[in-house]
């Protein structure tokens, strides 16, 4: 914990309003967002900035094919982007737009002042130019033929253009690198931005155009515009008010702590960025953060490939925080990851759904059904205990080590360690078979208690990159916001006594996947292409048939006969006490392509809380039958009269809901 309150800057990269963004534009700023949050939880004072870079040729050129002025296209595309960052819940604490009129001034005195100071010289440039980079390149660093960065075609351009002196810096920079192992990260972006770039002699960079318009005009020669890469990296010092009205948030927040940006602008960051701000005489910032690539299984995602993933359209889908949770989970921090919209909703069933939704669910329907929903302030600890609890203190220094170091999926991977201890917790103590005795009252309580307090636990760790979820977790947990803050987690046991809970509402659904969907489609096809060679075969038995008798418990019946009971297997996925009957169970099954209502009078022998998840064997075509009042569709399958002998049919391993019995 620190001490006072200490500053933090963390910035995303400000994003061209040329294209629709896309999950991996998503990834850049959720992990930002999630970093500023956790540091905000930690006790920093937090300066989190994002926005637009909007001119340039190539958004100049998107406006005229759109037949809108500059302005009025890129205003409509940024209204977009402000709603996907609300909609992703991005806690942002300034959105600076270049074309905002304090930047466009700050950015007019920077490149004054470098001219008059003799950082910027005026002359001809001759080159190959890449319009969609809007970067000229040299013959030996073109690949190929064409543009180094993206692939594309180049053409020879010639144009009188003002020039930075790099050279002058070159080795002030490489100074700084090794002086500061961490300043470019991770390791292999830092040698690669060493080696292919600077030792090899910087050139001097071309800062100023004249083939186009939709730019800041230098003000001093008004036919050339600022390069629009000197132009937006500045974002990250006007935004603080350099050269502007308001320097004192910079004199607060800078130099920054971390830089985050995505690896294929590193050059411009690494290189370009702290020599502009060592010729203004600023600090450089502490660290710039290369991040990897979402990637799709046929390589980049690409608008002329038509393979863009859209989030809003996932998130209308999954939900908020089950697409942060997926981002920030698969993203290794440094490397590429691969999306499927599989793995999305694996992850969103197993550890949203499974483990962190029912442990919620079950932990809550106990505190009610055992407690009235108020556990009594008695408490018996026994060995089990201990271990929770020690995972439990350990793990907010587990997470704050990893989160200091942004690898924020490794802090999940340690968080959903604890989850699934939670949940072996349960099976451990068995609460339901200490709530059948009166003499385990206390004991019932405290495995309650630390379950309570595991989830307040978990609720306020995932916090920075699930802000929605902590909050129903909160909600449910029935805790005031004192209970959400760090300090109150580097303790075990600070839930309130005698503290009302109800049981908790659903956390994330769970989805069915596309394999799943498939499955159920070829399964009703193949017991289609059955039941037609069933008739054939069935008429050739009757043909054949047998007269002598057989040994039997009931009456024969024929294949068909047996055909007509529909035997499925069935995910129970929500099972409780009958209202108005203590012999009774209701049970929500999942039977893969719908979900149906069990009454069954079972109450006896099972306890709801240890069968939801579970497989069975049920009867889906039984004619609905109400049992006070509650509507029957199907009858569970088991065998056994008493607690001893009772048990359901399940299926040997696990298989699909809804798969036929045969
Ligand atoms: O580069 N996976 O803007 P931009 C991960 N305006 N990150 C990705 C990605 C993917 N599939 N696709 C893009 C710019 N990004 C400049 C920045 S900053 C002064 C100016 C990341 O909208 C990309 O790496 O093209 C970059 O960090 C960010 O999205 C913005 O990309």
């Amino acid at each position: 914990m620190i001490q006072e309150k200490e500053s933090f800057y963390i910035s995303t990269p400000i994003y061209y309003p040329s294209d629709k963004l896309h999950i991996g534009h998503t990834y850049s700023t959720v992990a930002a967002d999630t970093i500023a949050r956790f540091k905000k939880l930690v006790g920093y004072d937090v300066f989190f900035l994002t926005g637009t870079d909007e001119h340039g040729q190539k958004i100049e050129q998107a406006a005229q094919a759109a037949g809108k002025g500059p302005k009025e296209y890129v205003d409509k595309i940024v209204e977009g982007i402000v709603h996907l960052w609300e909609v992703m819940n991005i806690d942002y604490s300034k959105f600076i737009r270049t074309t905002d009129g304090y930047h466009v001034k700050s950015v007019q005195k920077i490149f004054r002042k470098l001219y008059e100071q003799g950082d910027i010289y005026k002359s001809n440039y001759e080159g190959w130019y890449c319009t969609p980079c809007e970067a000229y390149w040299t013959n030996t660093q073109l690949d190929d033929g064409k543009c180094p960065d993206c692939g594309r075609q180049v053409h020879m351009a010639k144009e009188e253009a003002y020039f930075f002196k790099m050279s002058n810096y070159a080795q002030r920079l490489i100074d700084h690198i090794e002086a500061n192992p961490k300043f470019i990260s991770p390791e292999s972006a830092k040698n690669e931005m060493l080696n292919n770039f600077l030792l090899p002699g910087l050139e001097d960079l071309c800062v100023s155009r004249t083939s186009f318009q939709w730019g800041i005009p230098v003000d001093f020669d008004e036919k050339h515009v600022v390069y629009v890469w000197v132009d937006a990296l500045s974002n990250y010092i006007t935004a603080l008010g350099y050269l502007n009205d308001e320097p004192q948030l910079m004199e607060k927040y800078w130099p920054a702590n971390v830089q985050l940006i995505g690896k294929d602008i590193l050059r411009f960051h690494t290189i370009y960025w702290p020599i502009m701000l060592m010729a203004l005489g600023i600090e450089l910032p502490k660290q710039i953060y290369g991040h990897g690539w979402i990637l799709l299984k046929g390589g980049k995602m690409s608008k002329s490939k038509g393979n863009v993933i859209d989030p809003i359209e996932l998130v209308d889908k999954y939900g908020t925080d089950t697409l942060r949770y997926y981002v920030l989970r698969e993203m290794p921090f440094g490397g590429d990851g691969i999306y499927s919209e599989e793995n999305l909703i694996a992850r969103n069933n197993s550890d949203l759904a499974n483990d962190l939704g029912n442990l919620l669910s079950r932990t809550t329907s106990m505190v009610d059904k055992y407690f009235g929903g108020c556990l009594p302030d008695v408490k018996h600890f026994d060995t089990p205990d201990t271990n929770l609890i020690q995972m439990a203190t350990e793990l907010p220094f587990i997470v704050a080590e990893y989160m200091n170091e942004y690898e924020i999926s490794n802090a999940l991977a340690n968080i959903w360690k604890f989850v699934s201890r939670v949940n072996k917790y349960i099976d451990e103590t068995e609460p339901w078979v200490l709530a059948k005795d009166e003499n385990s009252q206390a004991r019932l309580a405290t495995v309650l208690y630390n379950l309570l307090e595991s989830l307040r636990i978990i609720a306020v760790l995932i916090s920075p990159a699930m802000p929605e979820t902590a909050a129903k977790m909160r909600e449910a947990l029935h805790i005031n916001e004192e209970l959400m803050t760090w300090q109150s987690i580097e303790v075990f046991g600070k839930y309130p006594a005698e503290n009302k809970v109800a049981p908790s509402g659903v956390l994330f659904a769970r989805v069915m996947t596309e394999e799943e969907e498939k499955k159920i489609e070829k399964r009703v096809q193949k017991e289609k292409r059955k039941m037609e060679k069933a008739e054939v075969k069935s008429e050739e038995i009757v043909a054949e048939e047998v007269t002598e008798q057989y040994p039997s418990f009931k009456e024969t019946i024929t294949i068909e006969e047996f055909a007509k009971i529909d035997l499925r297997v069935a995910q129970i996925i929500k099972a409780e006490k009958h209202p108005n009957a203590d012999k009774l169970l209701v049970l929500q099954v999942d039977l893969g392509n719908c979900q149906k209502q069990i009454v069954s009078g079972i109450a006896e022998f099972k306890d709801p809380n240890d069968l939801v998840g579970k497989q069975i064997v049920v009867v889906v075509n039984l004619k609905p039958a109400k049992f006070r009042g509650m509507v029957s569709e199907a009858m569970i399958t088991a065998v056994g009269e008493d607690k001893e002998t009772f048990a359901m049919i399940v299926p040997e391993k696990e298989v699909a809901p809804g798969e036929m019995v045969k």
